[in-house]
């Protein structure tokens, strides 16, 4: 009873720090989603030293300036999930988990989309430099908008 007592006592103080530490002024901080696309819509979750959290509004992922970020990307579809603005792209589905890496150096609001890959025949000649493309496509119906990367100032 005291152990467990002394165990929580000590994480909260280790909490208290470490939230002191990371509110202590405009320090970059790391952050690493994972974010499983589902029927069309983003489930984004952060990690935390607690565990991994789901984001109170799924269609808005929040950092600062400068912050780093890794998302962990699955998806039940195959397509290229892409950042718009900073054009960050990697293909993604339900066999493999895709890991998108930045440092996030440009404030502002920037889409985030799932182009979907139209058929099997497409994704056979699918090669990397495939993947270029104009930054409007909205008429396009194979994008599916998922949400907003919000970078604000420090
Ligand atoms: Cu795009």
């Amino acid at each position: 009873m005291i152990n467990n007592i002394r165990v929580l006592l000590t994480s909260f103080l280790l909490i208290s720090v470490a939230s002191l530490i990371s509110c202590g002024g405009s320090n970059p901080q790391d952050h690493i989603f994972d974010i499983s696309v589902r029927e069309g819509e983003m489930v984004p979750r952060v990690e935390t030293q607690t565990g991994n959290v789901l984001l109170s509004n799924r269609k808005l992922i929040k950092i600062n300036h400068n912050d780093t970020v890794t998302f962990r990307i699955t998806s039940d579809v195959e397509g290229g999930f892409h950042i718009h603005g900073y054009d960050l792209l990697v293909d993604v589905g339900p066999a493999s988990k895709a890991d998108m890496n930045f440092t996030a150096d440009a404030t502002g609001s920037f889409d985030i989309v799932l182009h979907k890959f139209e058929s099997d025949s497409d994704h056979s000649d699918h090669s990397d430099g495939d993947m270029k493309h104009d930054s409007d496509h909205s008429d396009d119906e194979s994008v599916v908008h998922l949400g907003v990367l919000e970078v604000h100032p420090n």
